[in-house]
């Protein structure tokens, strides 16, 4: 391709021209110059626009500051963590941290297996989620899946995989009296909870709740089975498409679909846990999560701990 300059067209050749012979004092009464086109400043970012740059920015310098120290980043296992030292190390911070051992001492961690849970609550009728698969939005739109029948026929349904029935957390309410008999084979957690009941979670492998942050500080307690938890600290937000309540338009960060759509959440920072029976995982308020059963799965999921957990209060739901 051609590098010379295109000609000018012809009237602007004999401004030129003029113009010229001007400067060296021809040409009569001096035309006035052609206004001088002042260089355009860049489009202007909104004032919003730019505080969240700079807010982003402020999360993503603090996230690599932790980084330089494994005492102030990351994911620990914890083993006899006593309640001060879940306080101060965790709670308070708001960091997650796995504990072994808590719960060494449950009947239910023998028990629960699908036969033994039918024969303990039999047909009474409970409340669960149902409907799930080909739903994108089962988690926004819970009561649309709200579903209700024997407990029998709930865990025929779970047992052998998928995603489509889950009990959650959201049926709690409904479930007291219909799940009573499975209380008995609970205990405490003194160290760190009130005697507050927890919410049971009953799925089969496939059962999957997209990624999402709690309004509260919880704590899961694994009973039966396996559950995979992928956990985002909330510095990650800006990577995260959240524009509805609280969760992600990504969804799942392991999806290269999803990835596709969301290119910015492919270099997440992320931390990962397999849950075994008997463990317990802290999860701190705002921490982005998501969960995959990878076996028939029970857990229970508290939040009355014994320091304010009362972050939901002032959420700017929208
Ligand atoms: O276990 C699950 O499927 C989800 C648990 C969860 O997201 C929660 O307790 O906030």
């Amino acid at each position: 391709m051609s590098k010379r300059p295109p000609s000018l067209p012809t009237h602007a050749a004999d401004m030129r021209m003029q113009m010229a012979l001007r400067q060296i004092g021809f040409g009569g009464p001096a035309a006035p110059a052609p206004r001088a086109v002042a260089p355009q400043p860049p489009p202007q970012m909104s004032e919003d626009r730019l505080a969240l740059k700079r807010r982003d920015w402020l999360l993503d310098v603090m996230e690599g500051q932790r980084a330089l120290s494994p005492y102030a980043s990351g994911l620990l296992t914890a083993e006899h963590l006593s309640g001060e030292d879940f306080l101060h190390n965790f709670y308070a911070p708001g960091r997650p941290v796995v504990i072994k051992g808590a719960m060494a001492d449950w009947p239910a961690l023998a028990r629960w297996t699908p036969d033994y849970l039918t024969d303990a609550v039999g047909d009474a009728v409970i409340e669960y989620q149902g409907g799930r698969s080909g739903a994108g939005d089962y988690e926004l739109a819970k009561d649309r899946h709200k579903r209700r029948g024997p407990f029998r026929e709930f865990i025929a349904l779970v047992r052998d995989g998928g995603n489509d029935a889950y009990l959650t957390a959201y049926n709690s309410a409904a479930n007291g009296p219909a799940l009573a008999p499975l209380q008995a084979d609970l205990e405490t957690i003194d160290a760190y909870l009130t005697r507050a009941p927890g919410m049971l979670w009953i799925g089969g492998e496939g059962a999957f709740t997209p990624l999402h942050f709690d309004l509260t500080n919880n704590l899961l307690a694994q009973v039966t089975g396996t559950k995979r938890v992928i956990l985002i600290p909330p510095s990650q937000t800006p990577r995260l498409a959240h524009r509805t309540h609280v969760f992600s338009d990504v969804g799942d960060v392991t999806d290269a679909a999803r990835l596709a759509v969301h290119p910015q959440a492919r270099d997440v920072l992320r931390y990962e846990v397999l849950l075994t029976p008997g463990d317990l995982l802290f999860i701190p308020i705002g921490w982005w999560h998501q969960v995959r059963s990878e076996s028939f799965s029970t857990m229970l999921t508290y939040t009355g701990f014994h320091w304010p957990n009362a972050g939901h209060e002032g959420y700017p739901a929208g």
